[in-house]
Order: structure tokens, then C-alpha cells, then sequence
């Protein structure tokens, strides 16, 4: 193996470079944004074939091989799967092999405050490592394999066929205060009994789930896995378990289901999609039996600089209450696509400009505004689902991170929704009634200072007087293991502080126990979180009165394993947030 190994002077001329590059950007990122995007894709377990660059520096088929696998491991979530460019910066040869081995080592190995991580100065890689890498990303990105029709017919599973399930709720459960939690990296689901907080069963799914969605019934759970396994409950079994599955891409992260119903039809749980974030699509199945009907690619041109970009992700999707419509956000072309699907196979696609790194969001109150963070472009994007266009685009602060947001009214603003920030500690705060306080109508009204970065989800629900705000990626475990609280009719006064993982009493086992993801039960008066730990650390539910803001519940069990998100399935199914 040739190595390249850098002469002194280089190395200083090299290392002053990145400093003065340190020096003079403004735009640091925190370690809570770095934290964020630091998964590993699964299409690190797919076959590629690699071609390689005869201008880039010689490597063996091994060494491409444990390239590709950390760069999969480490690096695709910022740069993007053909290193196109996604939150962080583009890796193509034409550019890297002009910058040559010796600079790349210096950015791989110290970093950068756009937020490379310094791999080699933390101990995460080697400098053989470091060295492996900067040659790898000269050559030619390989391409995963596309993922169309018979693939997708290829893993789709009905296993209760829709004449064989219950005609009627065959269970005592109150199927509306369950609660689907997701346990990250066992891939699967704890069903959970919000009455008697006891479990009604673990569902397998697929790898490192990311969301549930409920039906519009309320009748049927859908799980989406980032390997873009799509499982199907049916909530009326005796147990509730799984009756259909299918996969619709390699790596994936939304999954939502028809809600429209009105005097263009009742789709009530006709239709579910999913979106992918390899390749890029998103893909229309019966609702029933999750049959893939439709693929539709996202590949396409930027919403700014107008750019063939080819792999735009599928951020989040949600189900119009106005039209038979899904809102599909794509990521790295900033485009929201309004998706009509009266007729599947007359597709009316309707193309709004919003900006570019769409990712979470949420309806406003009314549920006729979807907001859209487009959180590397630091952008609120306020989408019309009557009128089908974009009402606004909203500053806000760095990378914001709503989750689904927070909906309440303002003692003096009205109705707004809130979004906490991965990059800072602010909080903002937008007008949604452009009738009654049109002065105020998707414009930031007000600015909480919130404990700091690192926040992912902020909750309220209509009958609470309370607004929450989670921070399980910033840096320090005091505001990692801890929630902060606003009373909202005297947000001057700041917030109070949680100490949730300290209320769940784990065994003091080094696990990291990330406060994450507020979520109310459908009473709207106990709030649930999990406390995160690794697979092999233990973890817990801590449940709160929002009345008295005291602990009221821990949900303890061997079974929990790595929760993250979890989702009230009434809540759910009618958007309440
Ligand atoms: Fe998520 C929502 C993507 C990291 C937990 N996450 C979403 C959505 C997207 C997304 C596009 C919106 C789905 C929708 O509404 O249809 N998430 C990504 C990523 O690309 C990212 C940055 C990196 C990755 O590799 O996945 C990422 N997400 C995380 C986490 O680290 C979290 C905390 C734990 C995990 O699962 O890895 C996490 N994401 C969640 C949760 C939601 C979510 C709980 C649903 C929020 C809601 O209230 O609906």
C-alpha cells in the first residue's frame, strides 16, 4: 500500500490554511448538529460496484472495501450517498483530486468549524485511516443499487390478509391512548398501554426505526425502519401485531397515510406512502395491504441555483385535511410537492419553491399550514395546503428542529407554533392566524431562550397550559438527561427545568440517558419521554402530570431498549401537537 505521508512544510503551510479558515467563518457548528447527522446509513451492507479514477491516488479492492464501509458508517449522512453534497460539503473528484491527498488528510484528520469532525485529533480514526480516506474520496463514488417494482414486490409480505382480520376491535385496549414507542437499535416497537402504562406487546420492524403514523381511522400503525421497511399494525387484533410489511428503498426515514375526506372522496386509510432517502422516491401502497402501486423519483433540479442534483432525500410527509393531497418535502432540492392522488396513475404533482434541506415539520393549529424546517438553511417554510402554495419563508435561529413543533395560543400574539434549534439555545415563536392577528401572521413574534443547542422536539397540546422543550444532543449531560418547561401564559418568566432522567432511577451504568421527544397522552394531561441509553446501557419512560409538573410514572423494563420517539396513537392520527 502506497502511503502518503506529509512533509513538514506542507504540514504547517497546510495546518496555518485551516486555522485561518477556523479563524474566519461565522458559521461554527455546534456538536449537537455534528451529533445529529452522525448515523450510520444501512447501505453500508449493500453491494457497489466501485470504478476507480485513474487520476486519483492507487487502492486496492480491500482497501476500497474498508473505505467504503466507514465512509457509509461515518460520512454519507452529511455528504450524501454520491458525495454530492447534502449538509455537508461536496466530495466529487473534480474536486477532491484537485485539492490531492495531503490537503484532505489535514481537513479529515483536524476537521473544520463548518462541522467536519476532527476524526484523527479526537482518536477516531488512525492517520492510516485518515490516509485510506482522503485517497478513497478521489475516486468515483459507487453507486448503491436502485430499488424499483419487483424489488419492492420482492420483500412485500401480507401476513393477516385484510378478510381475515377482525371486522371488529377484539380487544379491551383503548386503542387511542396506545402509545408506539420506538425501540432504535432492537428494530422494533413497544406498544404501549397509556392507561395502565403496561406493554401490550413488541413488534418486530425494521432496522433503527424512525417513525410511527397512524391510520385516519386510528385503526392501523405504520413503522418505518431507516432500512425502508414499512410494517403495518392492525390495532383491533386480540394483540395488536404486524400484518403486512414491505420494503420500499434502502434507506428511508417517513412514512404517512390518506386522510382526506370530503366531496372529493373519503381515502380514509386507503392509501399510505413512504418516502426514501435511497434511492430517491417516495412510493404510494395500498392501504390495506400495503401493495406498492406507485414510485415516483424525486431526482431533479434545485429549487435555487437550478442544479441537477441526484440524490434529493425524502424528508417529511403529512397528509393534507383540505384536498386529497401528501406533502412530500425533499430535502436537497428544497422543493415541497404537493402530490394529489385521486388518481394514482394521472398523477398531479404540484412544485413549490420553499428552500433548500427541508427535513421535520408540522401543521399549524388549523391544520392548513404545513411548517417545514429547512434547518441548514436556518428557514421556517409555511406551506398552504388550500391554496397549494408557499405563504412564507421565516428566519429563524440555527437549525431549527421542530420535530412536529408546538401549537398554543399566546397571551398576546394569538395562535403560534414554536421550533427549538440544534444549533442555539433560542426558541422561536411564529404567528399563524393571519385573520385575527394578520400584523403577526408568519412572522416571529417572540424568542424564548430555551436551555441551549442540541434541542430536537418541543411539545403542547390544546387542554395544557405548558410548552416543552427536549436538548438530548447538546454536549452537556445536565441538558441532555433534562427537559425545560414554559408556563405559557407567563413565558417572561423562562422556563423551569425537569430533571427526568434523574427521576427514572437507572442504575448508574455510564449509559448516556438522553431526555428525548416530549409526548402528551391523549387526555392531554401526562406528558411522556424517553430516557436514551446505548443498546447495552439501560433505559427508561419517565411520565410527568402536566398539571403539577411531578413525576408520575417510570416505565422500567428489560424490553425497553434504545427508546427514542413515541407516538400517542390519537394524537397522531389527528395531528395534535
Ligand atoms: Fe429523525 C423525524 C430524518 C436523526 C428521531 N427524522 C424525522 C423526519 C426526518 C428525519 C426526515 C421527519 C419524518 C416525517 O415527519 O415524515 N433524523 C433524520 C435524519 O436524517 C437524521 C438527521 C440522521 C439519521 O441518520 O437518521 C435523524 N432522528 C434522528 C436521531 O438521531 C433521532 C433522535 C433518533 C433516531 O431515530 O436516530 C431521531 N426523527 C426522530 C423522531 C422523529 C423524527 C422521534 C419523529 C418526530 C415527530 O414528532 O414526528
Amino acid at each position: 500500500m502506497k502511503t502518503h505521508k506529509l512533509s513538514r512544510m506542507t504540514a504547517l503551510a497546510l495546518s496555518a490554511l485551516v486555522l485561518t479558515a477556523i479563524a474566519q467563518t461565522k458559521k461554527d457548528v455546534t456538536p449537537g448538529e455534528v451529533n445529529y447527522q452522525a448515523g450510520s446509513s444501512p447501505l453500508v451492507s449493500e453491494p457497489m460496484v466501485q470504478s476507480t479514477n485513474p487520476k486519483a491516488p492507487p487502492m486496492t479492492q480491500a482497501e476500497f472495501d474498508v473505505a467504503r464501509k466507514t465512509y457509509f458508517e461515518r460520512c454519507a449522512g452529511c455528504h450524501g450517498v454520491l458525495r454530492k453534497g447534502a449538509t455537508g460539503k461536496p466530495l466529487t473528484p473534480d474536486l477532491t483530486v484537485a485539492k490531492g491527498t495531503d490537503y484532505l488528510k489535514i481537513f479529515i484528520a483536524y476537521g473544520s468549524p463548518a462541522g467536519m469532525p476532527n476524526w484523527q485529533t479526537s482518536g477516531e480514526m488512525t492517520e492510516a485511516q485518515v490516509d485510506l480516506m482522503a485517497r478513497y474520496i478521489q475516486h468515483e463514488p459507487p453507486q448503491p443499487p436502485e430499488w424499483g417494482m419487483a424489488d419492492m414486490k420482492g420483500t412485500w409480505k401480507v401476513t393477516v390478509a385484510p378478510k381475515d382480520r377482525p371486522t371488529k376491535k377484539m380487544n379491551n385496549y383503548n386503542i387511542a391512548n396506545i402509545f408506539s414507542t420506538t425501540l432504535r437499535d432492537t428494530g422494533e416497537v413497544a406498544l404501549i398501554d397509556g392507561d395502565t402504562k403496561q406493554i401490550i406487546n413488541i413488534v418486530k420492524t425494521g432496522y433503527a426505526v424512525h417513525i410511527s403514523r397512524t391510520s385516519a381511522s386510528g385503526r392501523y400503525l405504520f413503522v418505518i425502519g431507516r432500512d425502508g421497511r414499512v410494517n403495518m399494525i392492525d390495532l383491533w387484533m386480540p394483540k395488536p401485531d404486524n400484518v403486512a410489511e414491505v420494503r420500499i428503498g434502502l434507506e428511508a426515514r417517513s412514512v404517512e397515510t390518506s386522510k382526506y375526506k370530503g366531496k372529493e372522496g373519503d381515502f380514509t386509510d386507503k392509501l399510505v406512502i413512504a418516502g426514501a432517502y435511497w434511492p430517491p422516491q417516495f412510493v404510494i401502497m395500498q392501504g390495506d395491504t400495503l401493495e406498492p402501486l406507485k414510485i415516483v423519483s424525486t431526482r431533479g433540479m434545485t429549487v435555487d441555483k437550478q442544479e441537477y442534483h441526484p440524490e434529493p432525500r425524502v424528508a417529511s410527509i403529512v397528509a393534507s385535511h383540505f384536498k386529497p393531497e401528501f406533502i412530500v418535502n425533499v430535502k436537497e432540492t428544497g422543493k415541497t410537492l404537493m402530490v394529489d392522488y385521486k388518481d394514482i396513475h394521472a398523477l398531479k404533482v404540484t412544485e413549490l419553491e420553499a428552500a433548500r434541506f427541508l427535513h421535520d415539520g408540522g401543521w399549524d393549529s388549523t391544520q392548513r399550514y404545513f411548517m417545514v424546517a429547512a434547518n441548514n438553511s436556518n428557514k421556517i417554510g409555511v406551506i398552504d395546503a388550500k391554496e397549494d402554495k408557499v405563504a412564507a419563508i421565516v428566519e429563524v435561529g440555527k437549525t431549527p428542529h421542530p420535530g412536529r413543533g408546538a401549537n398554543f395560543i399566546h397571551p398576546k400574539f394569538g395562535p403560534v407554533w414554536a421550533t427549538g434549534h440544534l444549533g442555539d439555545e433560542t426558541i422561536s415563536l411564529i404567528g399563524t392566524d393571519p385573520i385575527k392577528h394578520k400584523a403577526q401572521a408568519f412572522k416571529v413574534v417572540e424568542v424564548l431562550k430555551g436551555q441551549g443547542g442540541g434541542a430536537l422536539f418541543i411539545k403542547s397540546h390544546p387542554k395544557s397550559r405548558h410548552l416543552y422543550s427536549d436538548t438530548p444532543l447538546n454536549p452537556d449531560p445536565k441538558l441532555s438527561q433534562s427537559v425545560a418547561v414554559f408556563d405559557i401564559d407567563h413565558l417572561e418568566k423562562g422556563y423551569q427545568v425537569l430533571p427526568i432522567a434523574e427521576w427514572a432511577g437507572l442504575v448508574a451504568d455510564g449509559g448516556a440517558q438522553r431526555v428525548v421527544q416530549p409526548e402528551y397522552n391523549k387526555a392531554g394531561d401526562e406528558v411522556w419521554f424517553a430516557v436514551w441509553s446505548a443498546k447495552n446501557k439501560q433505559s427508561a419512560l419517565v411520565i410527568v402530570d402536566d398539571k403539577t409538573l411531578k413525576l408520575k410514572a417510570v416505565i422500567k423494563d428489560p424490553r425497553i431498549i434504545t427508546p427514542t420517539g413515541h407516538f400517542n396513537v390519537f394524537n397522531t392520527q389527528n395531528d395534535v401537537y
